[in-house]
Parts: structure tokens; C-alpha cells; sequence
């Protein structure tokens, strides 16, 4: 698939420079209408390194005083614009690279045949490889460059939630962000937040109640879940979504996931995905709040006194070298290990080939960072894999789609378990089938209501046709009629004679026709860092970290063996805060 937009894009940025002469790298093409001036803020060779911060502020305020923002460049024109549907707002630099060959970002995921600008430029070495003990080392013998209140490391919804609460509480914040970009895997949430209580559900008169989302949360975690965690979370759920209200998200559309009883999925209204608007509300909120949010900076080490108290962080920073800052406060907000092959292999062995939904940030540092300095882990080898992942890609086909009213069919067109299962049973039974891959199934009133299916149409995964007998024959789902009459009768009488489904949204009936292939993939990892309710993270002794906190996938505990659809965000939010609030607490007292 050729991605237009950013032909145009590049095209339009071109244009714009004046010139199209070809050139081995963007940096020596700017060169031709200037200096090194043009980009850097000095033109002096021998300075230019020491003048750069790493996130390249001022570089990329350059590219956009000239060339205008990414929303300028491609003005609205495009259906579907990647910085919307997840990337958001991000720095250029994040795949324009100066000095070598661009970062095909998207392809991290996707497979776009990307017309990326000096893509022939020389390929640099990575800046983020290994973890260099002996300079990590150094960092630490040459004492802090820089002190502040309370050091939050990742930038996802966790970290972002955290590092503001921190700042609201009076403290000196700062957050660390290895990628070039912040959102992690939360900027990929597409189903929603679960809340309990919220002005949307009584608006809706769905009755609910705290009690009932715990032991939703408990069933589905097999009850391995920490219930005290799982209180907090049934308590300020509600709580949570006005928190993210208050600083200008839109959760007023509600549907049911799996395992829940009841609708308690909040997203935002008209069916947009969850996380890229939380990420951008986030985002827009530590920046009105002047909080330093720093990217290509990855922490290396936690580094204790000799009490055992946090001292601060090393971090590695992608111009700027290894660096120590002290904090009595450290957050953890790293998010889980999904994306890490070692990890997999060695916690959950029997995954280790398995696809993944998750962000390539998803690597376990987290984990890594806290088990060296003593840390506890709860389950940590308890991973769970999405049953819906697109076959043959790492993209996620939501649950909303079922819980919207999808069904779920194996290679002959015959369902085989109700599709608002948990994920687990979801995904155990998809593997017992036949060719270990299923289809979701539905039609155009589907479309209508969730406009993300638009967005698997547009990357080419959905099979349709005008009518579910042509879809049965173009996708060889021979029973594929008599099962979408038989639902469509259990649909009418509201009772699914063949496998329980409780809720039955919408029937099959309307044309046309779709079909997505799917199977199962990782896609949480339940385990993690071992935290008390006040976000405290525990040591092989079960006692308190003195200054170590961390919220989010990095800890375990609340999922239990399995976390149910809509709890990994609300998780983020509410211990994401509380996290922020007792680091802050933390190191203020300790002034
Ligand atoms: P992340 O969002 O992953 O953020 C961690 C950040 O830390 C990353 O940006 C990473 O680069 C950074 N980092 C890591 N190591 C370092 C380091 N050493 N130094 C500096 N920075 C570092 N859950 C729901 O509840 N609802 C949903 O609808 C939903 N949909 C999902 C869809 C997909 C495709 C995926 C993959 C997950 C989904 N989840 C959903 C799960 C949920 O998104 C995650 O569990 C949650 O977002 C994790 O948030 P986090 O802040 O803990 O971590
Ligand atoms: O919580 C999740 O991971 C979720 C709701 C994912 C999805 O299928 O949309």
C-alpha cells in the first residue's frame, strides 16, 4: 500500500524549501539554502552538539517555522492521517533524520511502502543499543547535573498521569521519555476506560455498581487478582474519567467488553479511539503545566543511597550522553514487556513465537530496572494474548467490534464460543480450531456505529461483499449463511440458543458484508513490578522502596492471570495519579 498522504506531504515540504534538487541526506539539502544555521541554533560546527537538547526542540521548531506544523501540511485533506489515529502531534525528527537515513515509524507496525525523502541517506548507528555499564558508571562518579522533586521514566498514560498529578501536588517534575515520541502503548488503546458510576452510564440508566466491577475484575483475573488493588480501581474509576474530563478529554460514548456485565467502556463520543485522545489530552496538559518532558532520553539505572533511598536516575540521552539526575522520587511508568522476544521466552515460554498488538516501546525496562536494585515482581510470567489480532499482522482488531456486535466464526463459517468471552477462553478456543485463526464477521450497521472499522477497510484487512452468501464464498466459509440466519433469529428473540452470547447489539442484515481475519497475539503482560495501594513499590521483604514508586502495565497484582478489556487505561489513570501524588508527598518531606 502506497501512503499518499505522506508523498504529499513530503512533496508540499519541498515545494516549500524551494528547491527539489535530490540529495543524499535532508541535512545537506537544507545546507543548500543555508547554513547549519538553518536547522541548529549555531551555525559553529563545534558547537552544534553541545547546543542540541535532546528531544531537538529547537531543530523541530525550525522544520515547522518553515514548513508549518503536520496538520498544516497535509490540511484536513486526508481520510486518515496517522498522527490522528495514534501518533499525534510528534516531533519531525521523530523519522525526518538530518544527518542519515529517515525512521519509518509507522513501519514499525505496519508494512507501508513509505516514499520517505533521502531514504538512500546512510543508516546511523543506533544511539539506544546496549547498556554501557562502564558509562553508566561514570554518570554516577561524576554526581547529578540536574536535581528536581520527582523523576517520572515513560511517557505513556501512566507517566503522564503521574508527572501531573506530581506537578498539581508542588512538586519539581520532570519525565523521561526513551522513544522519540511519548505514548507508548497507550496511544494504541482503541476499546476504552471502565468506569463505574459515571454521569454517561446514568445518563444511559445502565445500573451498576462498584461491587459488581470488582468481581467483574476478580472472575476475570481467576480471582488471582489483588483485591485491595482491585478496590481502588472499582472505587475511583469514576473519579478517573472526570479527572481526564477536567483536562479536556470528550468519554462520553459507553459499550460493553468482555467479561463485564454491564456497559462501563468509556470512550470518546462518536467511537474515536480511546488512548491516541487521552495521550493528546495528556500531552496538551503537562505542557500547559510547564512540565519538561524530554524524548530520546532513556534511564539506564536507578541509583540508591547508601541507606537504600532513591538517589535519582542515569539517563541516556540521545545527544547528550549518560547523564545522573537526583530526585527523592522516582516513578515508574514503563509499561510492560510485550514487545520484548527475551522476556517472553523466558516468563512465558509457550508465547515466545507469538504475534504482538504492542508498541515497540513495550520492552520490560521497567522490570529490568527495578529487579536490579532489589525489587519484588508479582505474576510477572502471566501474559495475556488478544483473542483478535489481524492474522499475519501486529494490528488490533478491538473487542469493541464484538462488543459492538460482531461474531466470531471459524474457517467453515460455524461460531464456536460467545464472543464476549474473556480473552483467555476467547483465545484458547480460536487455537483449538481449525488453521488456529477465526473470522469476525458483520455488516454495514456495525460500520455505521464504529467508525474505526473504516480504518482496518483502509489498510486493506477487511474481506466484503453485497451479500453474506458472496462473502461465504469469496472467504470459503461454507457455513457462513445458516449460521448469520440462525444469529439473526437468537438476535430477534434475544436469546442465543448456541452459545449464550448476552448481548446481541445488532444482526446481520444489512449490506455490505465484512469479514477480518484473526488470531490470537500477546497483548498484556498482567505481571510486573510488586506495588502496595499507595503505588509504593515492595521489596523481596515486602517493605517500601524508600522513593520508588511505579503505575501502570509495569506493575502486577490488580489483572490477576487475565485483565479484563477497559482496565489497563483505568489502571493508568488511577494509580498513574496516585503514584504522582505519593512521589510528590515523598520527596517534599524530604526537603
Ligand atoms: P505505556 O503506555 O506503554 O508507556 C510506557 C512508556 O515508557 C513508553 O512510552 C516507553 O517508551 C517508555 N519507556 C519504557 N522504558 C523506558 C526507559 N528505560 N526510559 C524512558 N522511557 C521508557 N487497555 C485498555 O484499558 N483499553 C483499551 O482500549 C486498550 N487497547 C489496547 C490496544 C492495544 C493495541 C494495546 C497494545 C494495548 C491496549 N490496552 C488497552 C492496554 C493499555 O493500552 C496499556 O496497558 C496501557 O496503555 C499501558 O500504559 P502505561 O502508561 O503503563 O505504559
Ligand atoms: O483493554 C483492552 O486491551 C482493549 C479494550 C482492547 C481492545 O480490544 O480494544
Amino acid at each position: 500500500m502506497k501512503l499518499k498522504y505522506l508523498a504529499s506531504a513530503v512533496a508540499v515540504m519541498m515545494l516549500t524549501s524551494g528547491s527539489a534538487i535530490a540529495k543524499n541526506d535532508l541535512a545537506s539539502f537544507h545546507t543548500e539554502m543555508g547554513d547549519c544555521q538553518t536547522c541548529h541554533v549555531t551555525g559553529k560546527m563545534k558547537d552544534i552538539k553541545k547546543s542540541m537538547t535532546d528531544s531537538q526542540t529547537h531543530e523541530n521548531a525550525q522544520c515547522q517555522d518553515c514548513h508549518g506544523s503536520y496538520a498544516d501540511l497535509v490540511n484536513d485533506k486526508l481520510e486518515f492521517d496517522p498522527h490522528a489515529s495514534h501518533l499525534g502531534d510528534i516531533n519531525c525528527t521523530s523519522c525526518h533524520t538530518g544527518h542519515a537515513k529517515p525512521e519509518l515509524t509507522c513501519n514499525n507496525c505496519h508494512n507501508f511502502e513509505m516514499e520517505m525523502p533521502f531514504a538512500d541517506a546512510k543508516e546511523k548507528k543506533k544511539w539506544d543499543g546496549d547498556w554501557n555499564q562502564d558509562k553508566i558508571q561514570k554518570a554516577i562518579d561524576k554526581g547529578p547535573v540536574e536535581t528536581v522533586d520527582v523523576i517520572v521514566v515513560g511517557g505513556g498514560s501512566a507517566g503522564f498521569n503521574a508527572a501531573i498529578s506530581a506537578k498539581m501536588a508542588g512538586a519539581n517534575v520532570v519525565l523521561f521519555e526513551k522513544a522519540p515520541y511519548t505514548g507508548g502503548n497507550s496511544m494504541l488503546a482503541a476499546g476504552g476506560i471502565n468506569a463505574v458510576g459515571t454521569p454517561q452510564q446514568k445518563a444511559k440508566g445502565i445500573e451498576d455498581s462498584v461491587d459488581w466491577y470488582a468481581e467483574d475484575a476478580m472472575k476475570g483475573g481467576r480471582y488471582k487478582n489483588d483485591p485491595k488493588l482491585v478496590q481502588i480501581l472499582a472505587e475511583e474509576s469514576a473519579g478517573a474519567v472526570a479527572w481526564l474530563e477536567s483536562l479536556g478529554a470528550n468519554m462520553d460514548d459507553l459499550k460493553r467488553s468482555g467479561g463485564a456485565r454491564v456497559e462501563r467502556t468509556h470512550r470518546p463520543s462518536g467511537g474515536a479511539s480511546v488512548g491516541p485522545h487521552i495521550i493528546d489530552t495528556l500531552r496538551v496538559a503537562a505542557k500547559e503545566r510547564d512540565i519538561p518532558v524530554r524524548v530520546n532520553s532513556r534511564i539506564e539505572k536507578i541509583v540508591l543511597n547508601d541507606d537504600k533511598s532513591v538517589a535519582g536516575v542515569v539517563v541516556h540521552g540521545r545527544h547528550s550522553g549518560y547523564n545522573m539526575v537526583a530526585a527523592d522520587s522516582v516513578v515508574l511508568a514503563t509499561g510492560g514487556y510485550g514487545m520484548n522476544k527475551q522476556m517472553v521466552a523466558y516468563y512465558r515460554p509457550t508465547m515466545k513465537d507469538m504475534t504482538s498488538s504492542n508498541n515497540v516501546t513495550a520492552t520490560g525496562d521497567g522490570v529490568l530496572l527495578a529487579k536490579e536494585i532489589g525489587a519484588s515482581m508479582t505474576d510477572i510470567d502471566w501474559v495475556q494474548a488478544h483473542p483478535t489480532i489481524g492474522k499475519d499482522s501486529r494490528i488490533l482488531i478491538s473487542e469493541t467490534v464484538r462488543g459492538v456486535g460482531a461474531i466470531m466464526v471459524n474457517t467453515d463459517g460455524q461460531r464456536f464460543i460467545s464472543e464476549l468471552t474473556t480473552r483467555d477462553r476467547a483465545s484458547d478456543a480460536i487455537l483449538k480450531q481449525k488453521d488456529q485463526y477465526a473470522w469476525l464477521v458483520f455488516d454495514e450497521q456495525l460500520v455505521e456505529k464504529k467508525k474505526m472499522v473504516r480504518g482496518y477497510e483502509h489498510l486493506g484487512m477487511l474481506s466484503k461483499a453485497n451479500t453474506i452468501e458472496e462473502l461465504a464464498k469469496i472467504t470459503g466459509m461454507k457455513d457462513l449463511p445458516k449460521t448469520a440466519a440462525d444469529y439473526n433469529k437468537y438476535q430477534a428473540s434475544g436469546k442465543d440458543e448456541a452459545f449464550g452470547r448476552e448481548d446481541m447489539p445488532i444482526n446481520l442484515t444489512k449490506a455490505p458484508f465484512y469479514a477480518v481475519k484473526v488470531a490470537p497475539g500477546i497483548h498484556h503482560t498482567m505481571g510486573g513490578v510488586a506495588v502496595d495501594t499507595d503505588a509504593n513499590v515492595l521489596n523481596l521483604q515486602s517493605w517500601k522502596m524508600d522513593g520508588l514508586f511505579a503505575a501502570g502495565e509495569v506493575t502486577g497484582g490488580l489483572h490477576g492471570h487475565n485483565r479484563l478489556g477497559g482496565n489497563a487505561i483505568a489502571e493508568t489513570v488511577v494509580f498513574g495519579r496516585k503514584a504522582g501524588e505519593n512521589a510528590a508527598k515523598h520527596a517534599l518531606e524530604k526537603k
